[in-house]
């Protein structure tokens, strides 16, 4: 215990999950660590669900969280209703359904704005944070386990917090993390950061004694998250990715190691980096907020210098491997938090290189990235706006159909957007990539049509961008009464192919 709780006076308030969640009043906005899965507080949230199941009592409260969190807090509380609101990013299954019921207010967030927001007071304010952590210094201060997400803000601006130390992470994570808050304007600093692996703050999350309502102890590993086998599909788009990397590299607007690279998540995210490990290319830099196998793989074979990101979040046997060869790992990757992996500041300045997954694409480049059918909400934006925007080279990958073929992710207009024509620079997909830099929006149209959508689909786009064309008004062309007339034939028949 003594490694674990550094100060002595907090031992003194070690608590069964139980008693710490006593602490928990309905209606109150709690923070917790965790992003994309790991390192989020399990012990309380299972504490109080049990309790109040028993007992039968209702409450409401609102989470706040750095991105996605597992079934122990997201589930749990979603099944039972307790969720009234929720910020900024989520991919739980059933907390997807109480807010596509309309039961939980999901505002879904640029992740480089939401701890912005915590401390401009633009949302309400935080009464509790629960932080697992892997030890707590002599000071108070808390190290981190595999994510930083949102805590060290969250931290700062609760009136209280619950710490809870998680056994199942080793303590070799401490000295991974980079810890540093972002000031409030006017006239603040730059953030100093201008390679990867600069280190500009502390290993450590800024906390008090005072603040530590309660400490509890546990070992509930994060579950993990498995990645679907890499299928053809994904690696035809990944080789698509990087052969268009190989033509800025011969054109140099690259240079031969790239430049910092980022990329989304999930399993085509995880195949297109997977696919560099056969490339030729070395010494790659990553910036990018998640680390998923990947790029663990990209720094065992040696093609990785440094990678920073503010969650390591790979598979079970990922996981195994990571906390393993933590001694290892520990001098190449640097965690930090969102507001700093997500900066647009730093993205602009490092000239990153960002790889973002989309749902649907439209023939003039928008991106739809969260919301199926215009209308239902899937994970969230998360930090795919703040590296698309601010890329050097902003890259959207997706399959070129979805459902076995039922429907095609290149449709005449998206039913939402999250990533506008003016921040997606390539497109790619199995069949190809679109390279929409300097385009209009006909030229685009016809790349887009072209390179990268599914044969079954190219002829009715094609007529429809020839309508389109006959139109009054030549820049955008658009038939609007048939521009959604796709997603409804999907709605009515089960397919966006017409009869
Ligand atoms: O649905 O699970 O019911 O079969 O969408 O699609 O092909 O499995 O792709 O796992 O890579 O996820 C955009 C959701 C892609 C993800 C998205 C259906 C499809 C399937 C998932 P089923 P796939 P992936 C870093 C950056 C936004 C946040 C982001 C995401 C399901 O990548 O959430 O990038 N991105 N953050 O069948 C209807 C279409 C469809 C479709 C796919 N056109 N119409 N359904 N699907 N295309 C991380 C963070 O920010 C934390």
């Amino acid at each position: 215990v003594e490694q674990r709780i550094r100060n002595h006076h907090l031992i003194q308030k070690i608590m069964s999950p139980n008693e710490a969640s006593l602490l928990i009043k309905d209606g109150m906005n709690i923070a917790t660590s965790g992003f994309t899965l790991s390192s989020y507080p399990k012990a309380v949230a299972l504490a109080l669900v049990e309790r109040l199941k028993k007992s039968g009592e209702k409450i409401r409260i609102g989470l706040y969280t750095g991105a996605s969190v597992g079934e122990e807090l997201d589930g749990i509380l979603a099944q039972e209703d307790f969720l009234c609101r929720r910020y900024p990013y989520q991919t739980n299954e059933s907390l997807r359904k109480r807010i596509n019921a309309g039961t939980c207010a999901y505002t879904d967030m640029h992740l480089s704005h939401f701890s912005q927001y915590v401390k401009n007071g633009f949302v309400p304010k935080v009464d509790l944070a629960i932080i697992e952590a892997v030890a707590i210094t002599e000071e108070g201060n808390l190290i981190p386990g595999n994510s930083l997400g949102g805590s060290p803000t969250f931290v700062e601006m609760a009136d209280q917090v619950i710490v809870e130390i998680n056994l199942s992470h080793p303590l070799g994570f401490e000295g991974m993390a980079d810890v540093y808050s972002v000031e409030k304007p006017p006239f603040r600093k730059p953030i100093m950061i201008t390679k990867p692996d600069d280190r500009i703050g502390t290993t450590y999350i800024p906390c008090t004694p005072e603040k530590i309502a309660a400490v509890v102890i546990t070992d509930i590993p994060d579950q993990g998250k498995k990645f679907a086998a890499v299928d053809e599909t994904s690696q035809q788009i990944s080789q698509h990715l990087i052969d268009f990397l190989k033509q800025e590299v011969s054109a140099g607007r690259l240079p031969e190691n790239l430049l910092p690279i980022q990329s989304g998540v999930g399993s085509v995210a995880n195949a297109v980096l997977a696919g560099l490990k056969e490339s030729s290319f070395e010494n790659l830099w990553v910036y990018t907020e998640v680390v998923q196998d990947a790029v663990l793989d990209l720094i065992d074979v040696g093609k990785v210098k440094a990678a920073s990101t503010t969650a390591v979040s790979p598979s079970p046997e990922g996981l195994k491997k990571f906390k393993e060869n933590i001694d290892f790992y520990r001098d190449k990757i640097i965690l930090r938090p969102m507001e700093i992996s997500n900066n647009p500041e730093v993205i602009r300045r490092l000239g990153v290189l960002a790889f973002n997954t989309a749902i649907e694409a439209d023939i003039y480049g928008n991106v739809n990235s969260t919301n199926i059918m215009g209308s239902r909400i899937m994970n969230g934006i998360g930090g795919s706006g703040d590296f698309a925007r601010n890329a050097y080279i902003s890259v959207f990958t997706t399959p070129s159909t979805a459902k076995g073929g039922a429907i095609s992710s290149i449709v005449p207009m998206v039913s939402h957007h999250d990533h506008t024509e003016h921040d997606v620079m390539v497109i790619v997909t199995e069949r190809g990539f679109a390279d929409l830099r300097g385009l209009c929006p006909k030229e685009r149209a016809k790349t887009i049509i072209e390179k990268c959508a599914h044969p079954d689909y190219q002829p009715m786009l094609w007529d429809y961008f020839e309508r389109a064309c006959k139109g009054k008004f030549q820049h955008t062309p658009h038939v609007l009464d048939e521009a959604l007339s796709w997603h409804k034939r999907l709605l009515d028949t089960g397919n966006m192919k017409a009869e």
